[in-house]
């Protein structure tokens, strides 16, 4: 639990912050290099990530490391540096593995983001199971990177896409998610945790009752995978998605967890080196899981890099960032609500550290820009996720994402920051 040691209602002290377990916001922060530059003259306040979080420096040694020591190609060589090279793959793998609970590394496979590995099961499994009239159910809160692949698979296949719809706060309403599993139903696919509402869906009761008429699904994990602890076996869920950007690593590279008794029976996905056992003009045959799906030469360093993430996330302890989030959102929420004119789009009662707003007569745009002039970085627009948009009657909102760096006095500022757009619109 997050102990607030000095909380003078809503003033800069409040961010002295210390957990039991020893989480220090403050000491945190030093181990992130870009949070120590100057953005337009001012301290940088970055609320951006759910777009991409920033990189201690343990992921950036890391990357060089490899490129300094250990850089080769992997699964061919038989010399000294590609058997390093290999091996550090392999044990990001295990890594992975263990960050997600997966029963075995061959359940990992390497993409290069969260909508590579969706595609992935869309034209792999998705291609195989579905024919025409059969339909694939997703939700109203989905990002394009959890809609589209789904939609040129119906498109090819002359199946339907279904959409099992969102309540006024964001919340799936399970008992319609219920109602349109039917026996067309081939896959579900959802994500953990919403981008533009912050909503945590309920995925364990989803999973069971997808489970109960024998649907797989895939989970998008992209906004989870680097906020919740997640135990794939726990959860039960088929597939899990997720990008090693937004989870403290580097771009390029991804996760897709796939059980492997399923992963086994896929087609695969791309041809090329590696994912073959033999080839001859006339016939080639597979390698074996996980490199059936990952042809071609893969990006080791951004595997490095994310295992040295994803193992500087399990230092810190999933809880104490879960915790910290947390804080921080209702503090933000606290705050921003109570701006006149501001009104909250997402206040789902499960919520992970995204915040959507509006402020009435200020297009999102503008507040980003002026915004930015104070060194504070929000997205705003639509967030990849333009249904949602729809659903709450806006083109576009103002969006703080809260990582595990953020203190109370960056939303203080983000506050102040509203105030002055604000004035700037009187
Ligand atoms: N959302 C955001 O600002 P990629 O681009 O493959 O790393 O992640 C795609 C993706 C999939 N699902 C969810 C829930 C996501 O949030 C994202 C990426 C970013 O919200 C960029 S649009």
């Amino acid at each position: 639990m997050t102990r607030v040691l000095s909380m003078a209602s809503g003033s800069a002290q409040a961010a002295l912050q210390e957990t039991p377990s020893g989480f220090d916001v403050h000491r945190v922060r030093a181990d992130f290099p870009i949070l120590q530059r100057k953005v337009r003259g001012r301290d940088l306040v970055y609320l951006d990530n759910a777009a991409t979080s920033q990189k201690p420096a343990a992921v950036i040694e890391a990357i060089s490391r490899y490129y300094e020591r250990d850089n080769s190609n992997i699964h061919r060589g038989v010399h000294y540096l590609a058997e390093r090279a290999t091996a550090e793959f392999e044990a990001a793998r295990k890594t992975i593995q263990s960050f997600l609970n997966a029963a075995r590394p061959e359940e990992i496979i390497f993409v290069r983001s969260a909508t590579e590995a969706i595609n992935l099961v869309a034209q792999t499994y998705g291609r195989a199971h579905l024919a025409a009239g059969d339909e694939v159910l997703i939700t109203a809160m989905e990002h394009h990177s959890d809609i589209v692949p789904w939609q040129l698979l119906c498109e090819e296949k002359q199946a339907r896409l279904r959409v099992a719809p969102i309540n006024d706060a964001g919340e799936l309403i399970l008992e319609e998610f219920e109602r349109l599993l039917s026996p067309r139903t081939k896959i579900v696919a959802v994500a953990h945790i919403s981008n533009a509402l912050g909503t945590i869906n309920p995925l364990a009761t989803m999973v069971r009752m997808a489970h109960d008429k024998g649907i797989p699904v895939l989970v998008d994990g992209a906004q989870a995978a680097p906020r919740l602890p997640v135990d794939v076996q726990e959860l039960d869920c088929d597939f899990y998605a997720f990008s090693g950007h937004k989870a403290y690593g580097p771009t390029g590279i991804g996760v897709l967890y796939g059980k492997l008794a399923l992963l086994e029976k896929m087609p695969p996905y791309q041809g090329g080196g590696d994912m073959i056992s033999s080839v001859t003009f006339e016939k080639t045959t597979f390698n074996k899981v996980p490199h059936k799906f990952e042809a071609g030469t893969p990006d080791m360093a951004g595997a490095v890099g994310l295992r040295a993430a994803l193992e500087y996330l399990n230092g810190l302890g999933l809880p104490n960032i879960v915790a910290h989030e947390h804080e921080l959102l209702t503090y933000a929420t606290d705050a921003i609500s109570r701006i006149p004119g501001i009104r909250v789009i997402g206040t789902a009662r499960e919520k992970a550290g995204v915040l959507s707003f509006v402020l009435d007569g200020v297009h999102p745009h503008d507040m980003g820009t002026i915004l930015d002039q104070e060194g504070i970085a929000i997205r705003t627009g639509h967030h990849c996720a333009q249904p949602v948009m729809e659903r709450f009657a806006v083109d576009a909102t103002a969006r703080a994402s809260f990582g595990l760096y953020n203190t109370k006095e960056e939303i203080d500022a983000l506050v102040r920051g509203i105030q002055k757009v604000k004035e700037v619109f009187a």
